[in-house]
């Protein structure tokens, strides 16, 4: 048996700092700078932040591959380097599909296109899903795992700009977002995107991992009686957005009133409705054109006579499938804030 096919063998020596759920986030009145920082951009941690030394660490790749390959960082970085802009939005609750936590970051990331690197280790035709593995180990509310796993389908990867991510906005990735290599799947919820990647194995069929079967995945659509028919992997981002000024619960003066945010999906952003009377009716927004899987800005400048006594604010966008936002009782229900015409 080769090393290569010894099962546990990809774990590098870790120190988990804190050993327990880590999350950041700014308030989203916040996230007005179009490309979030370093410091600004959520983390999501469920277990804590493993730290990795250089030294220790090695990608494995193995599986359906005709040559599986044991990665040093030098030779990862020996593949060509492509640059992708996209948000990041969190799924939310690994298993409540009726909250939107509406946590979204915005970030320019740097690496290798896995679909240069499958190529290169000559992963089976036959494959339809690459599992990623962090090493990351511990419990989550009330479930424990020793790793994060996720799998990833094959044809997201054919699409292109999946990276194997070594950079964050131009630097190393911090220890929180996966130091010294992530998996980043555009388009696809946060959860997608493993950080401290130390393993991708090639297989024909889903992972049985508690966090790619059980967690993060809804019942499917309704039939007439009300029962889900299957479950969904929680996979592409659905269209969402966020009110980014005025700030929730603010006292909103100036005439017009300007009204601005996030919006962001998998297949992007045709249109951002206002709504000042909880959904009866909706106004338009401008929408700014998409560029690649960079989250877009929208706009309204609104006369104030227009929406005397308005107590809240939600908007709701559509993506370019004609797909909208839910009101609620959805990860990507619609952001509503309340406000006070001062
Ligand atoms: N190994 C590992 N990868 C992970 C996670 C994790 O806990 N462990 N959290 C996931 C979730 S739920 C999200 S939303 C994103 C967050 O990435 P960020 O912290 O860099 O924003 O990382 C994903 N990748
Ligand atoms: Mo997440």
């Amino acid at each position: 048996m080769s090393d290569a096919d010894r099962e546990e063998d990809w774990r590098p020596a870790l120190e988990m700092t804190p050993d327990t759920t880590f999350r950041h986030r700014v308030p989203i009145h916040a996230l007005t700078d179009p490309v979030t920082s370093n410091a600004d951009h959520f983390v999501l941690a469920h277990f804590g932040v493993p730290r990795i030394a250089l030294a220790d660490w090695r990608l494995r790749i193995d599986g359906m591959v005709r040559r599986p390959l044991r990665l040093e960082f030098d030779g990862l970085k020996r593949f060509r380097r492509y640059e992708v802009e996209t948000f990041m939005k969190c799924a939310g609750f690994p298993d409540n599909p009726a909250i939107n936590t509406h946590n979204a970051s915005n970030a320019v990331w740097a690496g290798a296109d896995l679909r240069e690197v499958l190529e290169h280790v000559g992963a089976d035709p036959a494959a339809s899903f690459v599992w990623a593995y962090g090493p990351d180990h511990g419990s989550y509310a009330d479930w424990s795992a020793d790793a994060y796993i996720k799998d990833v389908p094959v044809e997201r990867i054919a699409a292109g700009d999946v990276l194997l991510a070594w950079d964050m906005n131009g630097e190393p990735l911090p220890a929180e977002h996966g130091f010294p290599l992530r998996l980043l799947v555009p388009g696809f919820y946060g959860t997608n995107s493993v950080k401290w990647l130390c393993r991708l194995h090639v297989a024909d069929r889903r992972s049985p991992a508690i966090t790619t079967t059980r967690l993060y995945n809804d019942p499917g659509p309704e039939r007439a009686d009300g029962t889900a028919v299957g479950s969904v992997p929680v996979w592409e981002a659905p269209p969402d957005a966020v009110i980014v000024a005025p700030a929730d619960r603010a006292v909103v003066t100036g005439d017009p009133v300007r009204i601005w945010g996030r919006t962001w999906a998998a297949r992007g952003i045709d249109r951002v409705g206002i709504s000042f009377d909880e959904g009866a009716s909706w106004v338009d927004a401008e929408v700014d054109p998409r560029r690649g899987y960079a989250w877009q800005r929208f706009e309204l400048r609104i006369a104030r006579d227009r929406i005397a006594g308005a107590t809240s604010i939600i908007a709701r966008a559509t993506d370019t499938a004609g797909a909208s936002q839910p009101l609620e009782r959805a990860r990507n229900a619609c952001h509503r804030i309340a406000i006070r015409l001062g």
